[in-house]
């Protein structure tokens, strides 16, 4: 039914809210059996590239272009590394209204960038990072009254709540440990004010640890300074100074987690695994959390039993290119029996 609908009691719908959906949310929570197994903890992968545009973007989207409308906004900028504007190309899609994104040139995934162009939005590819595009975006919103839908916009994160509330309703509890990746640090700020408040409201009486994980070339949060010159394959978290910082500062310590980083090499090994031993095709960012707790096991800190959910943010699918370097190429063979035979019977 949608977010807005399935969570109309939490969130700030009023009669003049126009109806936007493209069913977005109530994602599936998926156990992992292999990859719990080898880590002793009981694993869920969050799977938000189950979502329309295939990744979280959609839960506070999908508010944020509502309440622009409210409001008599008649187009929407954004700056992205690339999973906010698919998500802001496709509401504003539906709802029939320019879309403006602005993004760091050369360093969106492939899929990302196909859909915001097949959505119909205006793509912009500035020269700089996703930090200064973001700046740029604000000023633009400003001189031209474009509504901003980036996490700056106060509707993103209450609708990205809704995230925190589906887990709490499948596990009937909040998980001791949540992991998330961190790029702009409105997603972990955003299922922390949901745990909180399904708490105040006695929907559960537990609060988990916050765990950000973010890239080691892309690590303000975790060596506590801006990084001006940010670095990673995990281009969606290539991010050097965050715009919520200071909330998931917040998160963390309120709830006695921790931030950590990881290799890109780690990362990529974590998608492999999540792949191959859960059947979950997650992009590169996604897997920051799941290299983050292999991490941990390895040096001990990860406490065994504890039932662990993981935001997996984004589809695997929208960065083939990733994907395919690192894996080896199809078995390419005659179209005979034989040497359909000589693979069969090989393995
Ligand atoms: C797959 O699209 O910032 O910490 O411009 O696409 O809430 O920023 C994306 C971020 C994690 C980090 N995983 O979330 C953008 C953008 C994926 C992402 C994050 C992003 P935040």
């Amino acid at each position: 039914m949608g977010v807005l609908k399935h969570y109309k009691e939490l969130l700030p719908i009023t009669p003049a809210t126009p109806n936007v959906n493209l069913e977005e949310g109530n994602t599936p929570l998926i156990f992992l059996p292999r990859v719990s197994e080898r880590l002793e903890i009981k694993l869920y992968g969050k799977f938000e590239g189950c979502n329309p545009s295939g990744s979280f973007k959609d839960r506070g989207m999908v508010l944020a272009v509502a309440k622009a409308l409210e409001d008599g906004k008649r187009a929407v900028i954004c700056a992205s590394t690339g999973n906010t504007s698919a998500s802001a190309a496709a509401y504003a899609a539906s709802q029939g209204i320019p879309c403006f994104v602005l993004l760091p040139a050369g360093k969106v995934a492939l899929g990302k960038l196909a859909q915001a162009l097949m959505y119909g939005a205006k793509v912009i590819a500035v020269k700089g990072n996703f930090d200064r595009a973001l700046e740029l975006a604000r000023e633009g919103a400003e001189k031209t009254g474009c509504a901003m839908v980036n996490s700056v916009n106060p509707y993103r994160l209450i609708g990205q709540r809704s995230g925190a509330w589906e887990i709490c309703d499948v596990l009937g509890k909040a998980p001791d440990w949540h992991a998330i990746p961190v790029g702009n640090a409105g997603n972990i700020s955003a299922y922390w004010a949901g745990y909180n408040e399904y708490k105040k409201l006695g929907k559960i009486n537990n609060l988990p640890r916050m765990m950000g994980f973010q890239a080691e070339g892309a690590a303000p949060l975790v060596f506590n300074k801006p990084c001006p010159n940010p670095e990673t394959i995990a281009t969606a978290i290539r991010i050097g100074n965050p715009v919520s910082a200071h909330l998931a500062r917040a998160a963390v310590s309120e709830s006695g987690g921790e931030f950590n980083s990881v290799t890109d090499e780690e990362i990529l090994a974590a998608q492999k695994i999540l792949a191959a031993e859960g059947g979950v095709f997650a992009e590169p960012a996604s897997c920051a959390p799941l290299a983050g707790l292999i991490k941990l096991k390895k040096l001990g800190k990860l406490p065994e039993g504890i039932t662990v959910t993981m935001i997996l943010t984004g589809n695997g699918l929208k960065d083939p290119d990733t994907a395919m370097s690192q894996v080896g190429k199809p078995i390419e063979i005659n179209d005979t029996l034989e040497d359909l035979m000589k693979v069969l019977e090989h393995d």
